[in-house]
């Protein structure tokens, strides 16, 4: 039973207030708040085992280990993974990313195509034209349209023997669209293409499964899942791990090393140098049994009423415009009033105890392609309200009337 009630007594961070009001999260998409157990897991790590983890021989180490390792195969069940091997834990998406990209500087030649999309975050779109310039590959680009939806037509044509890699988000940050990957995929594959897709906008709204879709690379972020900042996925298919050159050097990646020759460990080690974020990692486990024993199905639910509401009621307010207009969408909704520079509205607002992000949200392109600076991006979680909701739609049309 999906209890909205319950839900919000396990965050604690949504009993404060902000500026004298009662605060109203609505910047999940930036970070998602953590439950109480996800904060009791990092508390208790540190409180009674924290120890350096694959390294000691000593109980805590020991224990940590386990734990840590426990973590990992969480994530591979969470995302049906087929061994724990392909699950890298990462610093974030950013970093699953850069591993991936700067291991293609190795397999790349001059003249091979790569394909991104227009609506991707800085994340997928920066490494891979820094993979371009080192290796003379070419960026191409699959354009989308007004409603903030990939033209898949325009994606074919981009297809050909050239191509190595298709990198596209699963759902867009700042629209919200919820990209069709599995038709993405199964395109680039008939031309032997590798496809990786980044999920740090979807694995808090949709549950994935990598064996299914049969993705190549699948990236995300544990903090959009109720998990911490510093710690995140790689998933790769083993065999293409293991073509992949290491992202970085030092402890723990190794076999053996000489001062003539090192050979590096295997999967996932060999993508793991020093130390990780061991209490990350466990608190990343925590935040997937947290999300798994609410449900996806009835998360997905919940958020699909709340943003079908928030849309309509925002709507009612007259020169209100929203971007990202897709029927196949997760819980953002972001928009500009006429006239209006979305910073003031968003200051405003959190003068009101509102959080909203405002600006590009590091997806450049997308601004450029609606010629606006920036937009106002309400993103809801399964914890917020319709009450929220509606404490949002006046505070924006107060703000509008303050500033027009
Ligand atoms: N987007 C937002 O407010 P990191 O920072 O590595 O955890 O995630 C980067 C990233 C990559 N891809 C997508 C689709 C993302 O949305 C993000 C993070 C946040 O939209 C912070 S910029």
């Amino acid at each position: 039973m999906f209890d909205i009630n319950i839900i919000r007594k396990d965050f604690p961070i949504l009993n404060r207030e902000v500026n004298g009001k009662p605060l109203v999260y609505l910047d999940n998409a930036a970070t998602s708040q953590k439950p109480q157990i996800v904060i009791d897991s990092i508390v208790d790590y540190y409180s009674t085992y924290n120890a350096n983890i694959h390294r000691g021989v000593h109980t805590l180490s020991q224990e940590a280990t386990d734990v840590f390792e426990i973590a990992r195969k969480k994530v591979q069940k969470h995302f049906n993974i087929k061994e724990s091997k392909e699950v890298i834990l990462t610093s974030g998406t950013t970093h699953s990313i850069n591993i991936v990209a700067n291991g293609y500087a190795e397999i790349l030649q001059k003249g091979d195509e790569v394909i991104v999309s227009a609506m991707e975050h800085h994340s997928n779109i920066v490494p891979w034209q820094m993979l371009c310039e080192r290796t003379g590959a070419v960026l191409k680009v699959i354009p989308m349209n007004s409603e903030g939806e990939l033209i898949l037509s325009e994606y074919e044509k981009l297809l050909s023997e050239k191509t190595k890699l298709v990198f596209v988000n699963h759902v867009s940050n700042a629209l919200g669209t919820i990209n069709p990957i599995e038709i993405i995929i199964e395109k680039a594959h008939e031309v032997n293409a590798a496809v990786l897709v980044d999920g740090a906008q979807a694995c808090s709204h949709i549950k994935v499964d990598v064996q299914k879709i049969d993705v190549d690379y699948y990236v995300t972020s544990a903090h959009k899942m109720c998990g911490p900042t510093g710690v995140g996925m790689l998933y790769g298919k083993k065999e293409l791990l293991n073509e992949l050159q290491p992202y970085q050097g030092g402890g723990e990646m190794i076999k053996e090393v000489t001062f003539e020759k090192t050979t590096y460990a295997d999967l996932p080690h060999k993508f793991e140098a020093g130390t990780p974020n061991i209490s990350g990692g466990i608190a990343f486990g925590v935040a997937i049994d947290y999300l798994n024993e609410i449900g996806f199905d009835e998360i997905a639910n919940y958020e699909n009423e709340l943003i079908a509401y928030a849309t309509q009621q925002l709507l009612e307010i007259e020169g209100l415009k929203i971007y990202g207009t897709s029927q196949y969408k997760t819980s953002v909704i972001s928009f500009n009033i006429e006239g209006i520079h979305p910073y003031d509205i968003g200051t405003i607002v959190d003068k009101l105890g509102i959080a909203v992000r405002t600006g590009h949200h590091c997806a450049q392109p997308i601004m450029e392609f609606y010629k606006i600076p920036g937009t106002v991006r309400a993103s809801f979680s399964f914890y917020n309200t319709k009450e929220e909701v509606d404490v949002l739609v006046n505070a924006v049309k107060k703000a509008k009337m303050m500033l027009q």
